[in-house]
């Protein structure tokens, strides 16, 4: 019989193909498409997320997590289209122009994708206009801006700027190792994450969830 507490532990423990393999037998079993994800995938990632804010498990531990997850996401993700299942919601991510470190949002990527957002990952170097037209694109209600340098943070109030120039009506959050809460009251950001698991309870707060 399908086992989701199992799916969740190989999760957590970073075990791909078994994830694949559990995943396929849970389909199979006709388990329920949103019960596979969010009693098995998303609460794995979940659990590795509190570890990771808490300094028990680190970025190595997670990217191998996030691996497991997507390995069965893969196998998930043409019945949640086929079924209608709305994503928590739609969240655009990507590291601001200038900057080309995209090790961390590559991590708020994953751990948003792990808790059953969409995301739309728009990469390094991006340009403030690209966030807005992203956002536009894929009626985002969240952006999440990444800098790793102290030069590159600077683009990030370019980025909020074009926002409000825009007339969109989007929440932003930013993150990275120079950034702070500070920085984001100052240019005008809806929220700041220190790390990628409390980007997702950012998302949540942000979001209404
Ligand atoms: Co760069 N680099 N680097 N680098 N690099 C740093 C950031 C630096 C601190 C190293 C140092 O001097 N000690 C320094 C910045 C100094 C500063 O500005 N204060 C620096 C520099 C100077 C540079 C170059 C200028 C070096 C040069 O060429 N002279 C150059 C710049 C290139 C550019 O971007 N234009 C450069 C280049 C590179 C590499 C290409 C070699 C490589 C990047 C590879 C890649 O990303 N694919 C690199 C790396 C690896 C680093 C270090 C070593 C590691 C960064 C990293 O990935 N950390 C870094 C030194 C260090 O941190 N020890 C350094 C792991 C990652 C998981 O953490 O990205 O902080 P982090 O993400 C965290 C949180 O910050 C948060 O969540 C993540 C995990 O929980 N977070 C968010 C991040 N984004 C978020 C977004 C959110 C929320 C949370 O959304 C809301």
């Amino acid at each position: 019989m399908a086992d989701l507490n199992l799916i969740k532990e190989m999760v957590i423990k970073g075990q791909a193909a078994k994830v694949k393999e559990l995943v396929q037998k849970a389909i199979d079993e006709k388990v329920r498409v949103q019960d596979i994800l969010s009693n098995g995938l998303i609460a794995g990632m979940g659990y590795v997320g509190e570890r990771f804010k808490k300094n028990e498990v680190y970025v190595p531990e997670v990217l191998i997590a996030a691996r497991a997850m997507k390995s069965g996401m893969e196998l998930l993700k043409p019945l949640l289209v086929k079924a209608d299942i709305q994503p928590l919601g739609v969240v655009v991510v990507g590291t601001v122009k200038g900057d080309l470190h995209d090790i961390g949002k590559n991590l708020v990527s994953m751990m948003l994708e792990g808790a059953g957002f969409k995301v739309v990952d728009i990469g390094i170097d991006v340009p403030p206009e690209k966030f807005v037209t992203a956002a536009r694109d894929s009626k985002a209600g969240l952006v999440a801006l990444s800098a790793l340098l102290t030069t590159t943070m600077v683009s990030m109030k370019a980025v909020i700027d074009e926002f409000k120039k825009s007339g969109l009506t989007v929440k932003t959050m930013i993150g990275g190792a120079p950034v702070t809460q500070s920085y984001a009251d100052e240019i005008g950001a809806n929220g700041y994450a220190p790390d990628a698991a409390s980007a997702v309870d950012k998302a949540k707060q942000l979001l209404g969830l």
